[in-house]
């Protein structure tokens, strides 16, 4: 299971620049007034997108458990493209693109990771202080050029598709599975990588606790502490090949979308 990237010393080396680049934004801040209930939030995204990004930092800023439904791509040639592999793609309401948070407690939907930032921070971040870098990174005053750069540029250590870039064939869990971990942990970055390209729903605990990421598999009964294990159980339990390459045809039939992003003309002809 290379192909999935199972975390050796070289990739764990990738996963660490890639948390510098964002300031190592994305730890659970201190909360002064408690929440009177934890709101019910579903996030459909991918890894390796950046907007994607800014919304798992606030999400773990604010220290809001989540369930993640992963959307890995099936090719860069064009954006919204998918085939039958993608599971969780169909139940996207409206504009197929992400992060699309559903906030089932605030009974809305929304797209835009703006949107979506300012829609956390205004409904449940009361008595949190926010970090400095994370105003700084998030809190929209930077110029979009630069703003794009540094989100981009963790993905830009991890370019490979099994990177939570592409989607590889996998038996999907009866059970979401729960992984206790941070935005910029490395060892947590791993085991997200790999259970977004096999697209693996998950609930992700934000914690700040010394010995994560900590995997629990209530399918299996598995459960464990650290980036080899966690990966090794899941590539092994789910997996059933390889990611599609990064050029990989549009699928036909494409039951999503086929929109030219500014990303497209660089693969037509490859
Ligand atoms: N302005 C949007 C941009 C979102 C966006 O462009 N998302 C891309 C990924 S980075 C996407 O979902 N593309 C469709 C696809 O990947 O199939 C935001 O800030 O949320």
């Amino acid at each position: 299971m290379r192909h999935l990237g199972l975390p050796s010393a070289l990739s764990r080396l990738g996963s660490t620049p890639s948390a510098a680049i964002r300031l190592w934004n994305g730890r659970p801040a201190p909360r002064t007034t408690e929440l009177r209930e934890l709101p019910l939030l579903e996030l459909f995204e991918y890894e390796a997108s950046p907007w994607c990004r800014r919304v798992r930092e606030t999400l773990c800023v604010l220290g809001l458990p989540a369930l993640i439904r992963p959307c890995p791509r099936e090719t860069l040639r064009v954006e919204g493209a998918y085939s039958s592999l993608a599971r969780h793609k169909p139940d996207v309401k409206g504009r197929l693109i992400f992060p699309y948070l559903v906030d089932h407690t605030a009974d809305v939907a929304l797209n835009e990771s703006r949107d979506i930032v300012e829609h956390l921070w205004s409904r449940y971040g009361d008595g949190v202080e926010r970090p400095r870098a994370d105003a700084l990174l998030n809190g929209g005053a930077l110029p979009r050029l630069i703003d794009f750069g540094l989100l981009a540029g963790p993905s830009g250590f991890r370019p490979w598709a099994g990177c939570g870039l592409t989607v590889a064939p996998s038996s999907s869990p009866a059970e979401p599975l729960v992984l206790h971990g941070n935005e910029p942990d490395p060892g947590s970055r791993l085991v997200r990588e790999m259970l977004c390209s096999l697209q693996i729903a998950y609930r992700h605990v934000p914690s700040d606790a010394p010995n994560v990421p900590h995997l629990e598999d209530p399918n299996t009964g598995f459960a464990t502490f650290g980036a080899g294990h966690a990966c090794r159980h899941v590539a092994e339990t789910y997996a059933i090949g390889a990611p599609l390459s990064h050029l990989a045809p549009v699928p036909e039939p494409n039951l999503g979308d086929a929109r030219r992003s500014w990303m497209s003309p660089l693969f037509t002809f490859l």
